[in-house]
């Protein structure tokens, strides 16, 4: 008889619990895709005998090393880089770096662990890590930016490569970062490669790669939204987050003829109840991205919308809502709120913004509820597809690359409805992510052996 046929959710909870220990963030993503793999693997022996479950909740290995680097005053500053290589049953690694002060292992821990999901659910060949360091940008000039990302891969260019491990950017990680690293690698290795993606359009990267992530995330509410015989036309938007995904995000939305009502940094959230325009849009991008600026200042560029300091904007009335910041930003309370104020659709463009319990109060609700797995995958779908440009040699057309986008988000919602569909024709998506990204994952290690 199988071990695990004596473990239910909960014994088999306890178990991750008990061997990563002050790792909460990491027991919470496990603990989202256990309570629907164990429901889907019931009847299903093969799958408890090869204890795939436990595999995946196991990372292949994580590396984690010193980076030192100097200040401009010639300080020797010590920080720490990781790099978390969960599975690379289907493909390389491949999953963001972050650069932030939160950064410890449970969060990469949880982060490489999703992203091993959400990778399988692009359809592409792509296993799951993430990475970074809790080296903080904020208030650091760009000489002292280069410097540690300079230092960060002289150890990470050794547990990397093209078809080894394929890091990218995310929080604190643009453009900018990634020229750095890529840099750095080619001086150490001589090779050059598709090793990162993000590049620059001058060096390898992909066309609307930097906008892919905030518009798959629009496009997968579409398709959400499409099941209810619904549209974005006219519909209002909370988004929190002002980076990449958020104003991205922001930027599709007004495409699609949506109105976007707030956006968000560490520091609270503005409320322009005339709407965040593109004009508007392109001046946080700058703002925020050139300037490094704080999104309170907004309200001085545009004196009719509000700034709420150390706020969240999920008590804004809206039609739908796009949590684009970071882990844990909307907790149960800020659930019921979305809930009661009409809300019908939450896409999410950041990793598991939504707590447990906020899950729980969307599913009950019987929301339209994306989780990131499967909403925010169009930007490492892109990084896949500047994978494979890399390797041909060539660069595909914008056109091209953006029905692509598409019919991977299109793809996407139909394998979550696949597996998420309930009696009564509520989809849960976060079920249908769960299960379609599991299989794919669990089929591949079962042909594998134990391993
Ligand atoms: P950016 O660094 O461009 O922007 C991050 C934004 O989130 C900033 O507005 C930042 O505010 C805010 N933020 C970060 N940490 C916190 C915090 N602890 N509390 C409140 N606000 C915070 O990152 P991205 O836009 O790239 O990433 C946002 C989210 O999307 C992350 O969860 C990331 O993992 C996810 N994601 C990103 C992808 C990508 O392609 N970039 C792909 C898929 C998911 P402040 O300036 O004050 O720090
Ligand atoms: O969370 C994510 O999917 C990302 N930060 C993007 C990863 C990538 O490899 O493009």
């Amino acid at each position: 008889m199988a071990v695990t046929d004596h473990v239910d959710l909960n014994g088999f909870m306890e178990g991750v619990k008990k061997r990563n220990p002050h790792q909460p963030e990491f027991v919470q993503a496990v603990q989202e895709v256990a309570e629907d793999i164990f429901d889907f693997i019931e009847d299903k022996e093969e799958y408890h005998s090869a204890q795939i479950l436990r595999r995946i909740a196991e990372p292949d290995r994580v590396v984690s090393f010193r980076v030192c680097w100097e200040d401009d005053n010639g300080n020797v500053r010590v920080q720490r880089g990781w790099r978390v290589q969960n599975n690379n049953a289907i493909g390389p690694y491949k999953g963001g770096i972050r650069f932030h002060s939160s950064v410890n292992e449970s969060v990469l821990k949880f982060l490489a662990f999703e992203q091993t999901f959400k990778n399988a659910l692009t359809g592409l060949p792509m296993g799951g890590g993430k990475g970074g360091s809790n080296f903080n940008p904020k208030g650091k000039s760009v000489r002292e930016i280069m410097r540690f990302c300079q230092s960060f891969m002289i150890e990470l260019y050794r547990h990397i490569g093209p078809d080894v491990d394929v890091p990218a950017g995310d929080i604190g990680v643009g453009g900018r970062e990634i020229g750095y690293m890529f840099g750095q690698y080619k001086r150490i290795t001589n090779h050059w490669n598709g090793v990162l993606t993000g590049k620059g359009l001058e060096w390898g990267g992909s066309l609307i790669r930097t906008e892919a992530t905030g518009y798959g995330a629009v496009y997968f509410l579409a398709n959400m939204l499409a099941t209810r015989d619904q549209d974005l036309e006219g519909k209002t938007a909370v988004i929190s987050g002002s980076g990449n995904v958020a104003t991205h995000a922001a930027e599709k939305i007004v495409q699609m003829g949506g109105k976007v009502l707030t956006l968000s940094d560490s520091g609270g959230f503005i409320h322009d109840p005339d709407g965040i325009d593109q004009e508007k849009i392109d001046w946080v991008k700058k703002h925020k991205t050139y300037r490094r600026g704080r999104i309170e200042e907004y309200v001085e560029a545009f004196p009719k919308a509000t700034f709420h300091e150390g706020k969240t904007p999920w008590g804004v009335e809206c039609d739908v809502a796009l949590p684009c910041a970071t882990q844990n930003e909307l907790l149960g309370d800020d659930a019921k709120k979305l809930v009661d104020n009409g809300c019908i659709a939450v896409s999410e463009g950041a990793n598991m913004p939504t707590d447990l319990e906020g899950v729980h109060i969307f599913k009950e609700a019987k929301l339209l509820y994306a989780p990131g797995k499967a909403s925010n995958a169009g930007g490492v779908a892109v990084s896949g597809l500047e994978m494979s440009q890399n390797s041909e040699r060539r660069s595909w057309k914008e056109e091209e690359l953006q029905q692509m986008l598409k019919d991977i988000m299109a793809g996407i919602h139909k394998r979550c409805e696949e597996y998420g569909k309930q009696d009564g024709g509520y989809i849960d998506y976060v079920k249908g992510a769960n299960i379609a990204g599991f299989k794919k994952v669990a089929d591949a290690m079962l042909a594998f052996g134990v391993v």
